[in-house]
């Protein structure tokens, strides 16, 4: 179709497009010179099927990410509130999530190398449109390295930083989402095209050469990214997936678990309780607007009824252990110091400094049938690493809100 003769552009009109045509006789040596990169992986098939499993890695992380934030943050309103039941929920979720983190890393890693010599192409933008879609897709790698980065450091409880990761990982992941929907609608019509067309023949490099014999077709590119992905979930997975504990090499919490089965996150020394926790003088307090403020004993909380609950530590840093606890339910101790129905509970610990040291629980959880004080895990009194004597328990909830070392029920309505 022929086009209309475009006028002269004018600096004012699209500054982009104007410096971009003064470039042009520029062109830098090395890699800015065409038929600089030869590779045929340098491809949009190979870059639009990495891109499509990204999408999903990225928007299946999100989602998790999501209900894990909320999950700590409840908003309490309507079907947006976390469910008690099932109790493996969020182990399943929070598991998902880091799994599909660590399967982003290589399939990023590969894309980027696919796409990389887009960096060196001339004039860099050839109108202000073009211009900001590639400061769009800056953002969207940059955004992407960050939060695969702080997560993978989140798993092995490595914070070489200032800032809080929770806060910033979260925050950070909504900018991610949104650059990566604009980026999804920029390349949709090119993705479509490059996918349409079996890998082997697509257009950037119809003309290419078939490769020589002995180096990588697309399709063994692919083959090779998809076992890469294969050997980081299979090595990782175990840490929350125990039938694939044997495999998982690079876990960091499964190697040797930990006392009763179950890897300790803070022990007791780090929390400053080794002898508050075993202290004769150790009272649970069940305190707040109640009717008969509570001061309960171990030997008082083991005469009282005794429930049984198999459930999971899942600790947001990807590693999770389940174990048949059992102890006295939360309600039970609620109605026997008269607390109205509603309201929160916070609960408090024994540890005096660092984070964790409480968590809340809503009417809900506080009331479920499994939502336990316990004092004993598999049969045994709790290891004091674990909580002893006495650590809340409560299903579909994570790791960090099943606070140890109890000593405080605080009713408030
Ligand atoms: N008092 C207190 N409770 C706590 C913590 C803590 O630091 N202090 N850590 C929490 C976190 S992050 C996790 S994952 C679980 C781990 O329990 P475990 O050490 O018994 O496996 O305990 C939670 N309870
Ligand atoms: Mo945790």
């Amino acid at each position: 179709m022929p086009r209309r003769p475009q006028p002269p552009l004018k600096p004012g009109k699209d500054p982009v497009a104007f410096v971009a045509r003064r470039l042009e006789a520029h062109r830098p040596p090395g890699p800015f010179q065409e038929g600089a990169f030869t590779s045929r992986l340098h491809d949009e098939g190979v870059a639009a099927r990495l891109g499509l499993a990204l999408a999903v890695t990225f928007f299946t992380c999100f989602a998790t990410g999501l209900i894990s934030h909320f999950a700590q943050n409840p908003l309490d309103i309507g079907f947006l509130s976390t469910p008690v039941s099932p109790g493996w929920l969020y182990r399943v979720t929070q598991g998902t999530h880091v799994a599909m983190g660590i399967a982003s890393i290589p399939l990023l890693l590969f894309k980027l190398w696919t796409v990389y010599p887009l960096l060196f192409t001339w004039p860099p933008a050839k109108n202000v449109v073009q211009a900001t879609e590639r400061l769009f897709v800056g953002a969207l790698v940059a955004l992407a390295v960050f939060q695969l980065f702080s997560g993978l450091a989140n798993t092995v409880g490595w914070y070489p930083w200032e800032f809080n990761f929770v806060v910033t990982h979260f925050w950070a992941s909504w900018m991610l989402i949104g650059v990566l929907m604009i980026h999804i609608g920029a390349k949709m019509r090119q993705t479509r095209r490059a996918l349409a067309k079996p890998v082997e023949e697509t257009e950037a490099h119809a003309e290419s050469p078939p490769a020589p014999t002995g180096t990588l077709s697309r399709r063994g590119a692919l083959g090779a990214a998809a076992a890469a992905v294969g050997a980081v979930t299979l090595t990782t997975v175990g840490q929350t997936f125990r039938p694939f504990k044997e495999l998982a090499a690079l876990a960091p919490r499964v190697p040797g678990i930990g006392p009763q089965g179950i890897p300790i996150n803070r022990s007791a020394i780090s929390a400053g309780v080794t002898e508050t926790a075993i202290d004769a003088a150790f009272r649970l307090r069940v305190t707040g607007d109640v009717q008969t403020p509570l001061e309960l004993s171990i030997a008082d909380l083991r005469a009282m009824p005794q429930h049984e609950a198999d459930l999971p530590i899942t600790c947001v840093e990807g590693w999770s252990a389940s174990g048949v606890w059992s102890g006295v339910r939360v309600r039970d101790l609620l109605e026997r110091a008269g607390a109205p129905e509603g309201g929160e509970i916070i609960v408090r610990s024994l540890q005096m400094r660092k984070s964790f040291r409480t968590s809340e629980l809503n009417t809900i959880f506080a009331r479920a049938d499994d939502t336990l004080l316990a004092l004993d895990i598999n049969g045994e009194p709790l290891h004091i690493d674990h909580g002893f004597p006495c650590r809340l328990i409560a299903p579909n909830r994570p790791g960090v809100l099943q606070t140890k070392w109890v000593t405080t029920l605080e009713v408030r309505t």
